[in-house]
């Protein structure tokens, strides 16, 4: 994390686009978080990268002045995991939607949290395809309406924590578009964390899938004693939970992919490919 001589303001990570999200969308709460936390870290923009697949959700990138690449459907882990081991000393954020990240791109995600590469992971989970018109994704819940399950969604819905618990990741929260303090908080607690951070973020899509009264009455608050160095106990909550729980899920320590192979280069010896392809002549 590289930081500033001079205070950085909100205003200072805003870029010159001004967001497209239609009225309401959860993707403007997580927006502002985004600017609120790199202030707060006082990161300094050139040091910092947006890396985003495609979705609605996936234009971040554009509104703010930081680095950013708005990438491919589903490849933007892959992606920032080239730009972190290219950069270690860059603060890569990933960001995007339940789609991008659970269908499309969710062969990615097991790899990313087992690796354990420092980047800071954002899903911004509305259950629907918001850019292409309400198709189900894979977030969605059974027996959902959208355009493309007509009678109802058939498959049992994917549990982004569950999975990334699963498969090793070392820090894992979730947040609420209407909670936005809160929100700010978790970003500068994944971006301080030093490995892979998965913030899962319930962000209703206003146009397609307008979820906010519902989740205004179910999310609730981890227990105030809640002891989030216990992975059987995230992952049990994770199995069971009948209400969605805010807040820091689980943190560990465990060794960092790109510091761990930035230690290796040393041990790198000289190849010779000459002498190799002798083998074949
Ligand atoms: C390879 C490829 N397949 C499909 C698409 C079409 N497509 C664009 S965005 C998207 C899903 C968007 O849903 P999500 O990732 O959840 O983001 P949201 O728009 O809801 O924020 C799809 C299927 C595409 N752009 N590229
Ligand atoms: S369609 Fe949904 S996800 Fe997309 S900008 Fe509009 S409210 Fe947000």
């Amino acid at each position: 994390m590289v930081t500033s001589a001079v205070t950085l303001t909100v205003k200072d990570y805003k870029s010159d686009v001004k967001p497209t999200w239609c009225p309401g969308c959860g993707d403007f709460a997580v927006l502002s978080a985004t600017y609120k936390a790199l202030a707060d870290l006082q990161l300094r923009t050139e040091r910092v990268v947006i890396v985003s697949g495609i979705g609605c959700s996936s234009r971040i990138p554009y509104f703010l002045s930081t680095y950013g690449v708005h990438s491919l459907h589903g490849r933007a882990l892959p992606m920032a995991s080239g730009v972190k081991l290219a950069n270690p000393d860059m603060t890569v954020m990933v960001m995007g939607g339940d789609g991008d990240m659970f269908a499309i791109g969710a062969g990615h995600m097991p790899h990313a949290a087992s690796r354990n590469l420092d980047l800071t992971t954002v899903c911004m989970d509305n259950q629907i395809y918001g850019l292409t018109k309400a198709q189900a994704s894979p977030t969605s819940k059974i027996g959902q309406v959208t355009k493309s399950t007509p009678y109802g969604v058939a498959a049992k819905p994917i549990n982004p924590l569950l999975t990334v618990l699963a498969a090793g990741a070392t820090f894992v929260a979730r947040g609420y578009s209407a909670k936005p303090k809160m929100l700010a908080e978790l970003f500068v607690a994944g971006i301080k964390h030093k490995g892979f951070s998965f913030i899962h973020v319930i962000s209703p899509c206003t146009e397609f899938n307008n979820t906010y009264s519902f989740y205004d009455a179910q999310a609730t608050d981890l227990p105030a004693d809640w002891d989030k160095s216990d992975l059987q106990k995230a992952m049990g909550l994770a199995i069971t939970e009948e209400k969605p729980h805010l807040g820091v899920w689980y943190e560990t320590e465990r060794p960092v992919l790109d510091q761990v192979l930035h230690s290796l280069e040393k041990e790198i010896k000289p190849f010779d490919t000459s002498a190799y392809l002798k083998r074949f002549e």
